[in-house]
């Protein structure tokens, strides 16, 4: 049983480079202004903000957009920002920290898995609608935020463009639960890639809980540390109306803190629960604000809040 860590290192990082929409880069202010900090408080876990990793602005963005492309959209922006919130993470990871990371659209992910590299094996679960797991040939978009899992996993393009791949992270300890939203060819890269993928039917037929317990067997068999990474679209937009992508058919209120609750108390007891983000939350989108405040509720269940 390993002890939970006593301080949360909180990094904003207000990207919405990786997203067609805006609106993703004020997730970090909704969610400081949510509460956040005090929730910790109250759990008795100090909690340091050492405020935002630098992003380019929307506005900018005229002025900075060589070597994007139809199918990388803001790829060196994106790949820059990445880097500056992986030194962010490792910093806190080095004093002993918690990292709690606020996106910004997904494509984060692979800075605050960069960040994590003192971990020999690291596994990830990642709770979405969709599968994030386009390349940029597959992307029907171009948006990086739909190719993050796929860059951490190093798949052939990735790897090829020498960047985002995490060689500390194995597909087998991948568990993406939640989809419901997936590309034709991305689901193909899915079902040939050994990631350990819950949809949202695998929810409804076995329950929340066990299909969590499952993803724990997957996550931690081997590894010594698990990150979470939290999509807010997971939920149904009747709950969580501001993310940058919504789809029908998520989870529920209730399923979403029973997963957070359930693995909060038992990734500890096979590994190091070693970080968590929470990404998408779009307040341009939102109503007064609840799906930030859902979101610093969902992560206070997962770092130890409970009704009793
Ligand atoms: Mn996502």
């Amino acid at each position: 049983m390993r002890i939970m860590k006593e301080t949360i290192r909180v990094i904003g990082a207000p990207m919405d480079l990786g997203a067609d929409r805006r609106g993703v880069d004020m997730g970090p202010s909704a969610m400081r202004y949510a509460g956040l900090a005090d929730e910790f408080e109250a759990l008795g876990i100090s909690c340091l903000d050492d405020g935002n990793v630098l992003v380019p602005q929307t506005k900018q963005r005229k002025w900075i957009t060589s070597g994007t492309t139809d199918d990388t959209k803001h790829l060196p922006e994106v790949a820059a920002m990445c880097e500056r919130l992986e030194v962010a993470v490792a910093e806190a990871v080095e004093a002993g920290e918690f990292p709690l990371v606020l996106g910004g659209d997904h494509s984060i992910a692979m800075g605050t898995v960069g960040g994590l590299n003192q971990y020999d094996s690291l596994g990830i679960i990642w709770f979405d609608a969709h599968g994030d797991f386009n390349t940029p040939t597959t992307s029907p978009s171009g948006d990086i935020h739909g190719m993050s899992l796929a860059g951490i996993l190093g798949e052939d393009e990735f790897a090829d463009a020498g960047w985002a791949k995490a060689s500390n992270v194995a597909a087998e300890n991948v568990a993406l639960i939640g989809a419901r939203s997936v590309d034709d060819e991305e689901r193909e890269a899915l079902r040939e890639s050994d990631i350990t993928v819950y949809t949202m039917s695998d929810i409804d037929e076995r329950g929340i809980t066990d299909v969590v317990v499952d993803a724990i067997d997957v996550v931690t068999d081997g590894t010594d540390g698990v990150h979470v990474s939290l999509d807010l679209d997971w939920l149904d937009p009747t709950e969580a109306p501001g993310v940058g992508t919504p789809v029908q058919g998520g989870v529920s209120y209730r399923e979403a803190h029973a997963a957070m609750e359930f693995l909060g108390r038992h990734i500890r007891q096979e590994s190091d629960f070693c970080g968590l983000e929470l990404v998408e939350v779009n307040p341009i989108l939102d109503e007064q604000n609840r799906t930030a405040e859902l979101a610093v509720e969902l992560a206070a269940s997962a770092l130890g809040k409970q009704t009793l």
